[in-house]
């Protein structure tokens, strides 16, 4: 077992992401085996149970209504919709289902007592559930572990410097915010970031001295390839190398050994061989699903003759952490307390974010 450590600093960690390729993976491919089995991989599929009209300005995000990118918006999915694609993701192999909103942050009411509800339905299928919702408060992360909610996805996506060339109407801080308030319940946090945006190295090192710093560090770190929409403030961004890739999941391996390194967004880009250099790096986990929310992902076949090539194996659900236990609605110790929280908006000018606005518009 490795050292923990809370107090990387960024150029430490730029000297780790800039070593040879070969001596980088081989460091980071023994930490993956003191911690990890390397053979076993853990799968999520992702659920989109609220799709686009978001009101954020992520320059990434095909989901922001500010945007044109052609996404068919749909209201919240019904429980029994939602049932069904867990089954479908059960039969796949899946050990979990992630169910993703693009919301702001989350709304005491009518619709986030039906996101609880399914949280209560996927747990009974004996799998774990994430969510990703936005920005939570602590009694709605308390509501959602009373529910039986495994692990919450909330990334920081970049650097706290890079973080304002990408974002002006949500803050840095509340993520964070947000995180404490997941990590006040027995909920493990899912927190990572987006490489290809244009971030500079000493970015891509400062998201991760921010993840670092967490104590505890999150169990799962998700690594995504900016996915370059058309119609987003990002959709001339070059497709990130492989190399990068390898670079970031072989370092986000070294500085966080615990963790469970998640092979994100950007996949469908990625040869199998490439894949397997990640695996090799140290991730070990993906998500699984033709689709992620709203772009392609590799095909369920595809991905299981990549698993019977490399002779990996599904993680099976609750291998980490206990089943947690679902608390029915009317048993809840919690209420409905109306929040409406004030999160911040810093609301800050950024040129190619307000440039594919006014596109959008003519
Ligand atoms: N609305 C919620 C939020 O922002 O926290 C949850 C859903 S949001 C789509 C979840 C994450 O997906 C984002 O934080 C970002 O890291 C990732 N993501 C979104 N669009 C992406 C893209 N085009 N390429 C890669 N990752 C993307
Ligand atoms: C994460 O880090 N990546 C996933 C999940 N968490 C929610 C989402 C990727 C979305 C990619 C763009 C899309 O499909 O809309
Ligand atoms: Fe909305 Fe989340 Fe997309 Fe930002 S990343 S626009 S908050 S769905």
């Amino acid at each position: 077992m490795n050292e923990i450590r809370h107090n990387w600093h960024t150029q430490e960690i730029m000297n780790i992401y800039n070593l040879p390729l070969m001596d980088l993976m081989h460091k980071a491919a023994t930490i993956h085996r003191e911690n990890h089995d390397p053979n076993v991989v853990q799968v999520s599929t992702l659920v989109s149970i609220k799709t686009g009209g978001c009101p954020e300005d992520c320059g990434y995000c095909p989901q922001a209504a500010r945007y044109h990118t052609g996404i068919k918006g749909n209201d919240l999915m019904t429980v029994s919709q939602v049932k069904d694609k867990a089954l479908q993701a059960k039969a796949s192999g899946s050990s979990r289902v992630c169910m993703g909103a693009a919301w702001r942050n989350v709304k005491d009411g009518p619709e986030f007592d039906q996101v609880l509800e399914m949280v209560r339905v996927i747990n009974k299928q004996d799998m774990e559930v994430c969510c990703t919702l936005g920005m939570i408060t602590e009694n709605q992360a308390q509501r959602l572990a009373e529910a039986g909610l495994y692990a919450y996805n909330h990334n920081l996506d970049s650097s706290r410097e890079y973080y304002q060339e990408v974002i002006s109407t949500r803050g840095f801080d509340d993520r964070l915010k947000t995180i404490e308030n997941v990590r006040k319940t027995n909920v493990t946090v899912c927190s990572g970031g987006i490489i290809g945006m244009g971030e500079s190295i000493a970015d891509r090192a400062g998201m991760l001295v921010a993840l670092t710093t967490l104590n505890p560090q999150p169990e799962s770190v998700p690594i995504n390839a900016l996915v370059a929409v058309t119609g987003t403030p990002m959709q001339e961004q070059q497709p990130v190398e492989i190399w990068d890739m390898v670079r970031m999941v072989a370092t986000t391996r070294i500085v966080m050994p615990h963790t469970q390194v998640r092979l994100s967004a950007g996949r469908k880009q990625m040869s199998q061989e490439g894949q397997a250099m990640c695996f090799y790096a140290g991730a070990n986990s993906i998500f699984s699903g033709d689709k992620l929310l709203t772009t392609d992902n590799p095909a369920v076949n595809d991905d299981a003759k990549m698993f019977k090539a490399l002779g990996l194996t599904s993680q099976k659900p609750f291998l980490k952490n206990v089943h947690p236990p679902t608390v029915e609605a009317k048993d809840s110790q919690y209420q409905d307390l109306g929040e409406k929280p004030k999160w911040s908006r810093p609301g800050h000018s950024i040129d190619k974010n307000k440039a594919a606005q006014l596109k959008a518009r003519i």
